[in-house]
């Protein structure tokens, strides 16, 4: 990161887009455009879920591509991201959660994909518990005459150009990193803006809580299952919300571990490669942190599919590194 271009807290996200993108000397503002974008769509969503009604609230009756419940406001947001990104003009594809196949946006020229969980964790929305949006983005990889394609999306993290999450919490976050660190702005809705509150985060090498469903831990791999007795033997915390992106978010900012292993219902485990384990995972490394499956680092995945599922254990670098020993004793 170029601390002489080190902004003070306040400074607007738009102000800091703009002067971040002189860190890239070849920048065309394409990037900055899209994330413009993406915090649009945010302020929405947030305001969609801070005025929750019987129009946003509960099931929708159907089930999503995952066989998961789609909540009203998972459709909610699903649409407000693909229309921001489709009328912003810099995204010709898009991976979302809630859809089975890519979305073309019909910007066939546009040079970014988009891979996001529009609204991870929200069967909790109901109950009032934080929720997130997780976004990952890509430069494709086809040429830029026709609509985005598979290879597009299927990508390694290690080619993400930017990552992030939105949480709609307590406050309404946004987290992000191109490759230059991790920034946090915090949202204020009388004001219609993004403020920088939280710049440069970087996570504590180690810590003393763990989020994980200890539910599951009878079908732990044996490696995880160890790993779990050290934390109960060292006296940690156990702090699960059931929402991932606050989990994340709570980690990220006080150290600790969240780990998702395989189990009996989910082998592969639970969350997705592409538009979960892959942003996180980025946003981990660039704040000091790790993340990996167990044993193998998470960015350097080759995605099969679009919607694959993987173990993951991320955040504070130390515990990371305990969990991997475990795994391979
Ligand atoms: P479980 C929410 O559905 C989610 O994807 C994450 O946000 C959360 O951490 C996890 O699943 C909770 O899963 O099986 O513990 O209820």
């Amino acid at each position: 990161m170029n601390d002489a271009l080190a902004l003070p807290v306040g400074t607007t996200l738009d102000r800091f887009i703009h002067r971040k993108q002189e860190d890239f000397p070849y920048a065309t503002g394409e990037l900055s455009q899209l994330l413009r974008d993406i915090a649009l769509a945010a302020k929405i969503v947030s305001r969609e879920i801070s005025r929750y009604d019987q129009n946003t609230t509960g099931a929708v009756g159907l089930q999503n591509v995952q066989g998961e419940q789609q909540q009203k406001m998972d459709m909610i947001a699903n649409i407000r991201f693909i229309r921001a990104l489709r009328n912003g003009g810099e995204v010709c594809a898009i991976v979302s959660e809630e859809e089975e196949d890519i979305i073309h946006t019909g910007n066939a020229h546009a040079k970014y994909i988009v891979a996001m969980d529009p609204l991870d964790g929200s069967s909790n929305l109901d109950v009032n518990i934080p929720v997130g949006t997780i976004f990952s983005v890509y430069r494709r990889v086809s040429t830029q005459q026709e609509q985005g394609t598979l290879a597009d999306c299927l990508q390694q993290g290690t080619q993400q150009v930017a990552a992030g999450y939105i949480l709609y919490g307590a406050s309404t976050m946004l987290v992000y990193t191109t490759g230059r660190g991790v920034n946090g702005f915090t949202y204020e809705p009388s004001l219609g803006e993004f403020f920088l509150s939280h710049p440069d985060i970087k996570i504590p090498a180690t810590g003393h809580d763990y989020s994980c469903n200890e539910a599951n831990v009878s079908f732990f791999p044996l490696g995880i299952q160890n790993y779990l007795a050290f934390c109960k033997a060292e006296k940690y915390s156990s702090r699960y919300i059931g929402s991932l992106v606050a989990d994340f978010h709570r980690n990220l900012l006080k150290g600790g571990i969240y780990f998702y292993p395989g189990t009996d219902k989910n082998p592969e485990g639970k969350l997705r490669l592409l538009y979960e384990c892959n942003p996180l995972a980025f946003l981990a490394e660039q704040a000091g942190g790790k993340a990996t499956d167990g044993v193998a680092r998470i960015l350097e995945k080759m995605p099969a599919q679009l919607h694959e599922r993987c173990p993951l254990v991320i955040g504070s670098a130390e515990m990371v590194d305990k969990v991997q020993k475990y795994m391979t004793l």
